[in-house]
C-alpha cells in the first residue's frame, strides 16, 4: 500500500500550517546561514559545496523584461514575500517553509535535454536557452488543488516558442516535463515512496496554447529556487500541481503521461487538472480560495478566470475527467 499516512498534501489548504508565511527573504537567507551572498551547493552535502564561490547568474542583469499587456489580472499582485515564501516543493519537504532548504540546489551548470519524438535530441545549456527565447513579463493568476491562490508577475517565454525550438515530430501528442533529481540536494528525494522524479505533462495543443508560459523569473528577477529555478512551468488555468519547477528534461510521446500526483494518487489528481470551482476535490471544495498574504477568500472561476483562452481546448473532450 502507498500511502498509509496522512500528508501534508491530502489536507485542505486550511487546515495546513503557514509557518514560513510571515518571514521575509533576508530572514530566509540568514536562517540558511547564507547571509547576503548565494553560495553554491548548500549545507546537505552537496560535493564541493562552499568551495566554488557565489554563483554566478549571466541571466541577472537582462530582467525585468517588458510586460506583456494582453494578461492583466483582476485583484492586487501577492506581496512577494508571500510568493517567495509559502511554496510547495517536495523535494526540500512537505510543509510550505521549503525556501531555506531549496537554497542548497545549484544552479549552474544547467542544462535542459530534449528528446523522446524529436527529430534531433537536444541538450541545452540553460543560459543559451534564455538568449534564444523572446523573453517577456505576463501577470498571472495561480492557483493550488490545496485552494490557496496568488496573482503574481512572472519572466519567461512562451512554451510555444520552447516547442518550435524543440522541433517534435507531427507525431508528438503530449509533452512531458521533468525536474532534477539529485537526492544528495533534496532530502525529500530520499523518501523512495514518492515517485521521483517529479515530471508532469499536457497535450501539445495545451502547450502550445498561447497562456503556456515557462518561467524563469519572477517580480522581476531570476527566479528563487524555491519557485522552481532556474526553469519552471507555468500554466494559469490548471491546478499548480502540473506546474513543473526546476525542469532538466523535456520529452515529447504519444502516450498519454502519468504525473507525479496521478502516480500517488489518480483518484484525487488526473492528468487534466483544469481549475473548476463546482467539481470539489474528494475531501474539500474548489468553490472558493484563499488569496496568499491575506485571510480573504475569493470566488474561484472556471479556467481560473481563462475559460476565453482555452476552453475551447476542451471541445470533444467532455467525457474527459477534466478538472480534476
Ligand atoms: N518539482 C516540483 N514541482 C512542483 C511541486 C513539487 O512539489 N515539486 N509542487 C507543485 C505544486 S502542488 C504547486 S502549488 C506549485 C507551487 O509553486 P510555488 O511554490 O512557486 O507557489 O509548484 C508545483 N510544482
Ligand atoms: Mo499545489
Amino acid at each position: 500500500m502507498l500511502i498509509k499516512r496522512r500528508r501534508g498534501w491530502e489536507l485542505p489548504e486550511s487546515a495546513a500550517t503557514p509557518e514560513a508565511t510571515y518571514l521575509n527573504r533576508r530572514d530566509l537567507l540568514k536562517a540558511a546561514g547564507l547571509g547576503a551572498i548565494a553560495v553554491a551547493g548548500g549545507a546537505i552535502g552537496a560535493p564541493g559545496a562552499f568551495a566554488q564561490g557565489p554563483e554566478v547568474d549571466p541571466t541577472a542583469s537582462l530582467y525585468p523584461f517588458k510586460q506583456n499587456m494582453r494578461y492583466r489580472l483582476d485583484r492586487p499582485l501577492t506581496p512577494e514575500k508571500d510568493a517567495t515564501t509559502y511554496n510547495n516543493f517536495y523535494e526540500f519537504g512537505t510543509h510550505k517553509g521549503i525556501a531555506p532548504a531549496a537554497q542548497a540546489l545549484k544552479l549552474r551548470p544547467w542544462t535542459v535535454r530534449f528528446e523522446g519524438m524529436v527529430e534531433t535530441p537536444m541538450t541545452v545549456g540553460f543560459d543559451e536557452l534564455v538568449k534564444q527565447m523572446p523573453m517577456e513579463e505576463r501577470l498571472y493568476r495561480f492557483r493550488c488543488v490545496e485552494a490557496w491562490s496568488m496573482a503574481v508577475p512572472w519572466s519567461g517565454f512562451p512554451m510555444k516558442a520552447m516547442i518550435e525550438f524543440a522541433r517534435p515530430l507531427s507525431s508528438a501528442k503530449y509533452v512531458v516535463m521533468q525536474t532534477f533529481m539529485d537526492p544528495k540536494v533534496a532530502p525529500g528525494q530520499r523518501q523512495s515512496w514518492y515517485p521521483w522524479p517529479y515530471t508532469d505533462g499536457l497535450t501539445i495543443e495545451e502547450a502550445t496554447n498561447e497562456l503556456a508560459f515557462m518561467a524563469t523569473g519572477i517580480y522581476g528577477k531570476p527566479l528563487p529556487k524555491q519557485n522552481g529555478a532556474p526553469l519552471r512551468f507555468v500554466t494559469p488555468w490548471k491546478y499548480g500541481f502540473k506546474q513543473v519547477k526546476s525542469i532538466v528534461r523535456v520529452e515529447f510521446t504519444d502516450k498519454r503521461p502519468v504525473g507525479y500526483w496521478e502516480k500517488l494518487q489518480s483518484s484525487e489528481y488526473g492528468f487534466w487538472a483544469n481549475v473548476n470551482p463546482q467539481v470539489s476535490h474528494p475531501r474539500w471544495s474548489q468553490a472558493t480560495e484563499r488569496v496568499l498574504g491575506s485571510d480573504e477568500r475569493v470566488p474561484t472561476q472556471l479556467f481560473n478566470g481563462y475559460a476565453d483562452f482555452v476552453a475551447g481546448l476542451y471541445k470533444g473532450l467532455e467525457k474527459e475527467r477534466l478538472y480534476a
